[in-house]
């Protein structure tokens, strides 16, 4: 029989990424969009399918996870096999500015889902998927980290998560609910986010290319983190759901750049010749030209930074059979030729 997912967080970028993996699959896929004054369905459109065809395998509905009456008549209603949260305020700056919001969203918006699940006697039919991070290590010290590393959040956004993390053994252990937690390393794409640092270097960088912009701003450059692509994680998010036993995974590639390095490969595909001179926040890099193409603004710092990231993915390796397929090269060549 044709198996049941419902997406929260459908019209974000993994949520676009999941509904495509599915549908190949022959889910039928229910997901939940927000209502908003302009359109926020860009990255799902080409998905659309009319509410009027017969056996249409793709259905939207209103929802939102700080709202557990529409959870709750959500999952009434659907009665899905698989639920997968990836909703959230997913922004690590932005929830320094809205960390009430932030906490309500990522962190009670997935005990919402889970009580909906207990509250429902659903849980022998419903697996639940969800939407961990690789912030909630946070202050790492460096190295590599896996399952067993301690959390050590650094942000509101992380601090939300952690909660949503536990939150979710708890009610696997006190329930018997069938429901895991991927922690998932940062992972990018040609649907990216604007504000996140990899689509605004590249979008940036493409801009200047093409003589539209001539500074770009950014924050701490000297970060490092392990970039991998959204459809590879996806498909990890999917394999979690479908082991025998409910479990926790670390998904990475295990390669970590800063994100100084990062600009300079996007330069290098770009053919921009770029140049490195001073040092904090008087640091800025030039062209051939010398025309100044990337300065520091203090206001893209955080009040507490995570400076390292970098994941060991082995138990993910060898128990759910998944491994990246995109390395740093390729998905910066995606990003910048759909930019382009
Ligand atoms: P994203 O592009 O920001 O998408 C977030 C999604 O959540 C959007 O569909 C958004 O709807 C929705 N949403 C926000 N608040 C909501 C609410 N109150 N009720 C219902 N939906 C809500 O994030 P992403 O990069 O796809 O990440 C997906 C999930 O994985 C997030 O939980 C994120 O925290 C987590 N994560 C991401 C990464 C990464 O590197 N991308 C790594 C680890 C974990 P709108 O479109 O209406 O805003
Ligand atoms: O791209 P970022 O905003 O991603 P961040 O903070 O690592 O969070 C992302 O990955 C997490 C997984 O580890 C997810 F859970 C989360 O939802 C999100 O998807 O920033 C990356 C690094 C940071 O150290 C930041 O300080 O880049 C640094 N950075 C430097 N300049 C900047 C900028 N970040 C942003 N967004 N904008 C800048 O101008």
């Amino acid at each position: 029989m044709k198996k049941k997912a419902l997406i929260y967080g459908v019209t974000g970028q993994d949520g676009s990424y999941l509904t495509e993996l599915l549908l190949k699959k022959k889910y039928e896929v229910h997901g939940v969009k927000r209502r908003s004054s302009s359109i926020n369905t860009d990255r799902i459109d080409h998905l659309y399918q009319d509410p009027h065809e017969k056996n249409k395998r793709f259905i939207l509905h209103y929802g939102d996870i700080s709202d557990s009456i529409s959870v709750n008549n959500l999952v009434t209603k659907i009665k899905p096999d698989e639920i997968y949260n990836l909703a959230a305020q997913s922004h690590v700056g932005v929830s320094f500015q809205i960390p009430e919001y932030t906490t309500n969203v990522d962190a009670l918006g997935t005990l919402r889902i889970l009580e909906a699940i207990k509250s429902l006697n659903l849980k022998k039919k419903i697996k639940f998927y969800q939407a961990g991070t690789s912030e909630m290590f946070g202050k790492t010290g460096g190295g590599y980290q896996n399952e067993k590393t301690k959390f050590y959040p650094r942000s509101p956004y992380a601090a939300s998560k952690v909660y949503a993390h536990w939150i979710t053994i708890n009610y696997r252990e006190s329930y018997n609910i069938f429901a895991s937690n991927g922690i998932l390393f940062n992972h990018e794409s040609p649907v990216r986010g604007e504000t996140f640092v990899t689509k605004k270097i590249i979008s940036g960088l493409c801009k200047i290319k093409n003589k539209k912009l001539k500074t770009l701003y950014l924050g701490n450059i000297y970060a490092k983190r392990d970039w991998g692509h959204a459809r590879d994680y996806v498909e990890a998010m999917w394999k979690i759901l479908q082991q025998k036993k409910p479990d926790d995974f670390v998904i990475a590639t295990g390669k970590q750049y800063t994100v100084k390095q990062f600009i300079n490969l996007v330069c290098k595909k770009l053919k921009i010749k770029i140049r490195w001179s001073g040092k904090g926040l008087n640091e800025r890099a030039y062209n051939d030209k010398g025309d100044v193409i990337i300065k520091i603004d203090k206001n893209y710092f955080r009040p507490t930074e995570v400076d390292t990231l970098l994941g060991d993915s082995s138990k993910a390796r060898r128990i759910l059979k998944w491994k990246p397929k995109v390395n740093i090269h390729g998905l910066i060549e995606e990003m910048i030729s759909y930019e382009m």
